[in-house]
C-alpha cells in the first residue's frame, strides 16, 4: 500500500518519470549554465575585438612607417572620409594611402593625427626630427608618463563604446595623474589601460623611431684650396651649405642622397666651380669630400 507522501509525489511525475520538482531543479541548472556560457561567450568576443583591432592599429603603425621609408613623408589625414590624405594634419586615418581596410573590428575608422612638418619631404621631415619635435600631437602614455610629449604620428581607435558618455566614440580622462583627450588630442592624445569610463585604444610612432627609419645624415667635406671664395649649395633642399673663403674648408650634415654643388656664386647661382669630384652630384654613403684645387 502506498504512503501518502508516494501518491502526493506521483501526483505531479511526467510522462517520462520525472517529477515535476525534478525537471524544475533541472530546468533551473540549464539556466545557469546558459546564462553563464553567455556571459563567457560575451566575453570572449569582446576580447576578440579587441585583440583584432589592436592587431590593425599595429598593421597601420607599420603601413605609415613604411610609407615614410619609401616616400619620405607621412601621409596627411583624411577630413572626407574617402580614404585618402586631404592635406590636413588632423582626421581620419588615410586607409587607402595605405592600402589597408578603411576600419577596425568595431567598424570604425581610426583617428589619426601626424606633425605637419612630416608630409611635405624627405629634406623637411628629417630636419624636423633631427631638431625634435615640437608641435602636436602630443601624448600621454599612461604606462608610466604623467607628461605629455610630441609624436610623429598618433593612431586612436574607439574601442567599443562611447565609454566615458559625452557623446562622442572617444573618450577622455579629465581626473587623476594621467590626462588627455582622444576626441581633440587638446592638450593631448592619451594611452591608458581600460577602465569603466575610457575604453579607447592608442598607438604612436615616436620621433626617434621614425628618424632611425627615415634619416640616414652623412658629412660632406669641402676643401677650399683656391684663391677664390666658393659657396656650397644643396640643390634638393633648396638652401645653403655653407659659405667658404680662399683656403677654408667646411663640414656639413647633409641627408644621403642630396644633391649638393660648390658654385661661384650664393644661393645655387653662378656656375659650379671647377672640383674633384665634378658636382652638382648626389652624395651618399658614410661621408664624402669635394676637393676645390
Ligand atoms: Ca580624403
Ligand atoms: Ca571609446
Ligand atoms: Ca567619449
Amino acid at each position: 500500500m502506498k504512503s501518502p507522501a508516494s501518491r502526493f509525489s506521483r501526483c505531479f511525475e511526467g510522462k517520462n518519470g520525472f517529477t515535476l520538482i525534478e525537471m524544475a531543479i533541472v530546468m533551473i541548472i540549464i539556466g545557469v549554465l546558459s546564462g553563464g556560457g553567455a556571459f563567457v561567450m560575451g566575453m570572449l568576443t569582446e576580447r576578440k575585438a579587441r585583440n583584432e583591432s589592436i592587431d590593425y592599429l599595429h598593421q597601420a603603425r607599420e603601413a605609415l612607417i613604411s610609407y615614410a621609408s619609401t616616400q619620405g613623408m607621412l601621409p596627411s589625414a583624411d577630413t572626407d572620409q574617402d580614404g585618402t590624405g586631404d592635406g590636413a594634419a588632423s582626421g581620419g586615418f588615410p586607409y587607402l594611402d595605405l592600402k589597408l581596410k578603411p576600419t577596425d573590428f568595431y567598424k570604425r575608422a581610426l583617428r589619426y593625427e601626424v606633425d605637419s612638418s612630416l608630409t611635405t619631404d624627405l629634406q623637411t621631415a628629417c630636419s624636423a626630427l633631427k631638431a625634435g619635435l615640437a608641435g602636436a600631437p602630443d601624448v600621454v602614455d599612461g604606462d608610466g608618463s604623467t607628461t605629455a610629449f610630441p609624436v610623429a604620428a598618433i593612431l586612436v581607435s574607439s574601442g567599443p563604446m562611447d565609454a566615458d558618455g559625452d557623446g562622442n566614440i572617444l573618450d577622455s580622462i579629465t581626473a587623476g595623474t594621467h590626462q588627455g583627450n582622444n576626441t581633440t588630442g587638446v592638450p593631448n592624445y592619451i594611452r591608458f589601460p581600460p577602465t569603466e569610463t575610457f575604453d579607447d585604444l592608442v598607438l604612436y610612432i615616436g620621433e626617434h623611431e621614425l628618424y632611425s627609419e627615415l634619416c640616414e645624415y652623412l658629412a660632406l667635406a669641402v676643401i677650399n684650396s683656391s684663391a677664390s671664395t666658393v659657396y656650397v649649395y644643396n640643390h634638393t633642399a633648396g638652401s645653403n651649405l655653407g659659405t667658404l673663403t680662399a683656403g677654408d674648408s667646411g663640414s656639413y650634415q647633409i641627408l644621403s642622397g642630396t644633391q649638393a654643388s660648390v658654385r661661384d656664386a650664393n644661393n645655387g647661382g653662378g656656375s659650379p666651380v671647377v672640383s674633384s669630384p665634378d658636382t652638382p652630384i648626389f652624395v651618399a654613403g658614410r661621408g664624402y669630400t669635394i676637393d676645390v684645387p
